[in-house]
């Protein structure tokens, strides 16, 4: 398509979108009545900018499912991602939805060079998280041989691959490299492999990352990015060319804001990512803000795609940290422990990456009335701390209780997590 083709679709699915999110969604429709707008004020893409944001916090407040846009006899799968504090973020798809979602996840895969021939090794993982799920069905519609493998149990993942002859991985970066390490210390050696792709997302990762997995899995590694709110993993992923994803943008169309302003910045510059569905029917959402930061780049590429593309995302515009794939806010950490009496809300998080697994300590101080020197009641204690956080955020965390006021506190914003990951 060209660039004019393209605005054109843009425009004609933006405006059916914004009609339908008016009269289905009353939040929707309240943020526009307090902006004066109707939908027929919008008749073009130029008009974007005038719609409301959505944020996070947005599906907070309407949880869990008080955006979606039909009634729920019409939603067919839920999945969810970490939310700021307690309750996660839920999203809901149509039929249409899973088909939009195969199709946007099949040329993703398509650009990273798979095709039926493969053997799809599935190792992100599969339930709540989009990840598994949202990579199989993808993968089924290319015709490809899928293997639901999940997340887990490394040399269970090696023997398969080995023996099932997977050519493509699917899983976060870091995995792929601790997959290359446990294959490197394994009897079996890399010509027993097939594999030749990996498709990796889910957490940011630099070009020597990516350099590093491509030497020691000799494969080529390609970024793909998405995330819950707006479909999962699909949005945009790389071609052949590696410089840059290429966004969905006939479903999804990108802006770029200042994080601050929320003013539209120009092409080219770096700023937060917004992410407007046109064709979503469960979980249509208008300027979905995602706080990461990237640039967009409307120059043809080497491929032949036209389609927009988004550097690397590297950064956050907010605090949230991905640890072993999983999304983190410091204030869920801090809600846990809120709701316990024996500890201050006093804490500080070291992220570490050990052999390529993230790892995380959490120093916490404990109140005075409990802290003593029964080491048994201390261990007690520790044990419950670690069970609270693992059962409402699923990571597994050490735990470090400390004597009260010994946290250093900060007179402006508490430093509350010190990440020493090198990538
Ligand atoms: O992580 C969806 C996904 C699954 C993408 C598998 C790719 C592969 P969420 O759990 O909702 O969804 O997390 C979304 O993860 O806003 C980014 O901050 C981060 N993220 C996802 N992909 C990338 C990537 C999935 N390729 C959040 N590079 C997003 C950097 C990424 N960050």
């Amino acid at each position: 398509m060209s660039r004019d083709e393209m605005r054109a679709c843009q425009s004609r699915r933006l405006i059916d979108m914004v009609e339908r999110v008016y009269h289905n969604v009353p939040f929707y429709r309240n943020k526009m009545q307090a902006l004066g707008l109707h939908p027929e004020d919008i008749r073009s893409v130029d008009d974007l900018k005038r719609l409301p944001f959505t944020t996070k916090q947005d599906l907070r407040d309407s949880y869990p499912f008080g955006l979606f846009a039909v009634p729920q006899s019409e939603i067919v799968r839920v999945h969810a991602s970490s939310g700021t504090t307690g309750k996660p973020t839920v999203v809901g798809y149509t039929r249409r939805d899973l088909a939009t979602w195969s199709e946007v996840v099949a040329r993703c895969l398509t650009s990273a060079g798979a095709h039926k021939h493969d053997v799809m090794h599935i190792a992100y993982g599969y339930g709540l998280f989009t990840g598994g799920l949202g990579l199989h069905y993808g993968s089924e519609k290319i015709g490809a041989t899928v293997i639901p493998v999940s997340g887990g149990n490394t040399k269970r993942q090696l023997q398969i691959m080995r023996d099932f002859g997977s050519t493509i991985l699917a899983c976060t970066p870091s995995y792929a490299l601790y997959l290359a390490e446990a294959m490197e210390e394994d009897e079996a050696k890399r010509d027993e492999y097939k594999l030749r792709v990996g498709i990796f997302g889910a957490e940011p990762w630099t070009e020597n990352m990516r350099r590093e997995i491509e030497e020691r899995w000799k494969i080529k590694a390609m970024d793909i990015f998405g995330l819950s709110e707006v479909i999962g993993p699909g949005v945009s992923c790389e071609c052949e060319a590696q410089s840059g994803l290429h966004v969905q943008e006939d479903h999804f169309i990108p802006e770029i804001i200042d994080p601050v302003t929320l003013e539209v910045m120009p092409e080219g510059a770096e700023g937060e990512l917004v992410f407007t569905t046109i064709t979503k029917e469960g979980l249509p959402l208008l300027r979905y803000r995602t706080r990461d930061l990237t640039t967009l780049n409307y120059a043809p590429c080497k491929c032949g795609r036209t389609l927009v593309r988004m550097q690397k995302c590297t950064g956050r515009s907010d605090d949230m940290l991905i640890i072993r794939g999983v999304n983190l806010f410091p204030s869920q950490i801090e809600s846990v422990l809120l709701e316990m009496d024996e500890t201050h809300p006093h804490y500080l998080l070291y992220v570490d990456r050990i052999n390529n697994l993230d790892t995380l300590q959490l120093h916490v101080e404990v109140d005075a009335q409990f802290f003593q020197d029964r080491i048994s009641e201390l261990q007690k204690l520790t044990k419950k701390i670690q069970h609270n956080i693992e059962s409402t955020i699923g990571l597994s965390v050490d735990v470090k209780l400390v004597e009260p006021k010994t946290i250093e506190r900060s007179e402006g914003k508490a430093r509350r997590v010190i990440d020493r990951r090198k990538y």
